[in-house]
């Protein structure tokens, strides 16, 4: 495959993994580790939750506007967008009706949690986008994640998770499979040009130590976490991937068999091994059943064709 296609192919890989580790996982939310099985997707379906429905807003914001960041078109995207039964977090939940009212597309967001904002995963979720458009460009790349995630999360925690996912998904789309070696890519990631909180360094140097000494399931579940808050997700959904790269069943049935918010820990490890393997390592027949797949692969193409463009 010529060097065109294969970035092309990434590119697919990454928002179809995205889409369909989202819905994949979505059937298992909430369940603990170890008391549940995790079915065939095939089983399953492929109907996707408000990760991919946000993705959705960030991709057609990003394409209207030659990539660029507007605030206030993309909060009115997600608006558009908005369907209930997608399963979305209060917070945004807050912060979308609110827009909806009226409300400058980036005050409500500083408002919920009285006042904290949000570290909730929503802005990590949705942001594989942002990792493909500006893979060869990471100044930019950090810049407009931070900004794409103050339209509903302001936390400083909240933000630098989808800075870090973002940043996954640019590494993994440089990655060639045939070299790739886990501990590099880690290693990239810690020394990311952008101050990150304590809870998050300590981390990724716990995803290093259990690179060189695999730990049990239950431990790396204990100690990186599988919940809704982005310093407790990004970081499992990252170990997910390094722990078996070149597999990308194993990279969505071991996110969902952890547990907890095993939607938005596919969705995230899903765009990262997309992004790395390409939309032909992902089954035919998965992408045949994914609910809305034309719609987001015209998507990813526009994606790709911006991409090309902006660097001739
Ligand atoms: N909402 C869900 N799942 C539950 C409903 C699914 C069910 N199957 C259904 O069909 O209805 N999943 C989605 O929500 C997560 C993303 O959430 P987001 O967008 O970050 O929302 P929010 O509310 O801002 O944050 C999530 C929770 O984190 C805690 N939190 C955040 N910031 C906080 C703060 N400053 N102080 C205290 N707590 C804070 C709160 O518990 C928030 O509710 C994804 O899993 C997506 O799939
Ligand atoms: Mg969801
Ligand atoms: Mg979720």
């Amino acid at each position: 495959m010529d060097q065109l296609k294969q970035l092309k192919s990434k590119f697919l890989g990454s928002i179809l993994g995205s889409v369909i580790g989202d819905s994949w996982g979505a059937r298992y939310e909430g369940k603990y580790y170890g008391s549940f099985r995790v079915e065939d997707f095939q089983l399953v379906g492929g109907m996707y939750t408000d990760d991919s429905e946000m993705m959705k807003g960030v991709l057609q914001s990003l394409i209207s506007n030659m990539g660029e960041f507007n605030g206030s078109h993309m909060a009115n995207t997600f608006v558009k967008n908005y369907d209930y039964r997608r399963g979305y977090g209060p917070g945004t939940i807050s912060v979308l009706m609110k827009i909806k009212e009226g409300h400058k597309w980036d005050q409500p967001a500083k408002e919920v949690f009285d006042g904290t904002g949000s570290f909730g995963n929503g802005a990590a979720m949705r942001i594989c986008p942002v990792g493909l458009l500006y893979n060869d460009n990471l100044e930019k790349l950090i810049e407009i994640a931070d900004q794409v995630s103050t339209i509903t999360h302001t936390h400083p925690l909240g933000r630098e998770g989808a800075v870090l996912q973002a940043y996954s998904v640019a590494l993994a789309v440089q990655s060639n499979p045939r070299t790739f070696e886990p501990i590099d890519f880690i290693e990239k990631l810690q020394s990311i040009p952008y101050k990150l909180s304590s809870v998050y360094q300590k981390k990724l140097e716990k995803i290093h130590t259990y690179l060189i000494s695999p730990p049990s399931r239950e431990k790396a579940i204990r100690e990186l976490g599988v919940d809704v808050a982005a310093p407790d997700s990004v970081p499992i959904a990252i170990y997910n991937f390094l722990n078996d790269p070149t597999n990308f069943y194993e990279v969505l049935h071991s996110s969902i068999s952890c547990g907890g918010d095993t939607d938005t820990i596919a969705c995230m490890s899903g765009a990262i091994a997309g992004a790395f393997l390409g939309l032909e390592k992902i089954p035919k027949n998965w992408l045949d059943i994914q609910e809305e797949n034309d719609l987001f692969r015209q998507l990813a193409e526009e994606l790709f064709e911006l991409f090309i463009d902006k660097k001739t």
